[in-house]
């Protein structure tokens, strides 16, 4: 082969001794999308569908998905329709999907914890599901039925009380949201879709539609069908208009981090696969221009055949524009370093979304990482794999916030309430401490009500 230009830059961190905030500086990173300019317009949309409904949602849908709207939610008889439709091959993938991350997002429920930390003095932390929750999927190009498992499936695992899930209507399909999407719903046993769009439908989801029954249908006709309960919790990725109204909508219901573009990193020794690594660099890269693929090598020999190799796959990729221009912007990269110690520091202060460790020893040196949505061990553990089959969920953080924040999972919908029971003497015990912190706080009224249970 060609030694042609390499498509990836390269950053040589070697014989510089960077600690973790220079590291954070100078490792690729795409720069975040400012909301700022859809603001007004979201608030706009989310005040509008508050105060006038339906009425509202069909003026949208007719405006920005070019749907006349009758009834807003899919009639079931859509959701088997689509379920029976559904291409075999698809239908398989997705349901193995299911029962994988099924069986990994059941193992990830909490225990509940009570001790007695004196006598008569209990304590509890009591895990719950939140209520009900929403589902955003976006319709446009990318149609993902995987990111319908992942949303879907922890929420179930969490034992909510029900689901909804909102995706825009298409002109395309009828007015009927995506079948893809419907038939994944179906295969998850999600039976409450409504076909709206964008900012629309995570403000139909936060305060509910009481009035969504068509206006020509007679009363008895509208039943609970129509009436879209508000839920606690939504989660999703979308636009620039679903990333602003989850943001303004946060005083309302609680919701998943914005979705960032995505990004992968690779920490290599000479024992890996440079076309299995060059691969895995790609297959992200393929999602976004802007999708993050970074290389991570003490090893410069391996960092050259990884360019050989890119090059080389791109040739025949479906998506070699997108693919060229997510590798060589500048939240792409190969690092270079002095050794895996320093790999380990690079990869950790990047906090990729995804990590993969194509190492010699994977597994002792995913227990020196800290920062990381996700960490793929070894050479048959690639992005792929988690993005649709492993089990794992593929929602994740992005943009280096796994520093502080995790992947969607069980607990995601679920929240402990902490339950507290003194007796009489187990609260008397503490009458002194309590009185001298009100004291020192200037709340003497909190000792008070300490104070009256003895004098009982
Ligand atoms: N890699 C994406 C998820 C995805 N991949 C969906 C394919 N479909 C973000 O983790
Ligand atoms: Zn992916």
């Amino acid at each position: 082969s060609t030694a042609a230009t390499p498509l990836m830059r390269t950053i040589d961190l070697r014989g510089r001794h960077l600690d973790w905030a220079q590291l954070r500086a100078v490792v690729p990173r795409q720069t975040p999308q400012s909301l700022g300019a859809a603001e007004q317009t979201v608030r706009g949309i989310i005040d509008d569908v508050r105060d006038r409904g339906a009425v509202a949602l069909r003026e949208y849908a007719q405006r920005f998905d070019g749907v006349e709207q009758g009834r807003i939610r899919v009639a079931p008889e859509e959701i088997t329709r689509a379920v029976e439709g559904l291409d075999p091959a698809v239908r398989h993938g997705l349901e193995s999907a299911i029962e994988r991350c099924r069986r990994f997002a059941e193992a990830q429920r909490p225990a509940d914890a009570e001790v007695e930390v004196a006598p008569g003095a209990r304590l509890f932390h009591r895990w719950t599901p939140v209520a009900r929750v929403g589902l955003y999927v976006p319709g446009g190009l990318a149609v993902y039925p995987s990111s319908v498992v992942m949303n879907v499936v922890p929420a179930q695992a969490a034992g909510v009380d029900s689901v909804v899930l909102c995706t825009p209507p298409q002109a395309e399909f009828g007015g009927l949201p995506h079948p893809t999407i419907l038939a994944a719903a179906g295969l998850l046993g999600v039976d409450e879709v409504w076909a709206i769009g964008g900012a629309q439908a995570l403000a139909a989801m936060a305060y509910g539609i009481s009035d969504a029954a068509p206006e020509t249908s007679d009363a008895t006709q509208a039943g609970r069908q129509d009436v879209l309960e508000p839920v606690q919790t939504i989660t999703g990725p979308g636009n620039v208009f679903v990333a602003t109204a989850k943001r303004l909508l946060q005083s309302v219901v609680g919701v998943d981090a914005e979705a960032g573009t995505t990004e992968i990193a690779v920490i290599a020794d000479e024992t890996a696969n440079p076309r299995y690594v060059a691969a895995d660099l790609i297959s992200q890269a393929e999602h976004d221009p802007a999708a993050g693929s970074v290389l991570i090598t003490h090893v410069t020999e391996l960092a050259d055949r990884v360019a050989l190799e890119i090059a080389d796959l791109v040739t025949t990729a479906r998506h070699d524009e997108r693919i060229r221009t997510a590798l060589a912007g500048p939240q792409s990269g190969v690092v270079l370093t002095d050794d895996l110690e320093a790999s380990v520091a690079a990869a950790d202060a990047y906090a990729a979304e995804h990590l993969e460790l194509h190492v010699a020893q994977p597994r002792e040196v995913a227990a020196r990482v800290r920062n990381a949505g996700a960490i793929f061990l070894g050479p048959y553990s690639p992005v792929p794999l988690g993005d649709y089959a492993a089990g794992s969920n593929h929602v994740l953080p992005t943009g280096g916030s796994a520093v502080h924040a995790q992947g969607l999972c069980t607990t995601s919908f679920m929240k402990a309430v902490q339950v507290i029971e003194y007796s009489q003497e187990a609260l008397a015990v503490l009458e002194e401490d309590i009185v001298a912190l009100a004291e020192a706080e200037n709340l003497p009224n909190h000792g008070v009500a300490v104070n009256v249970r003895r004098e009982g």
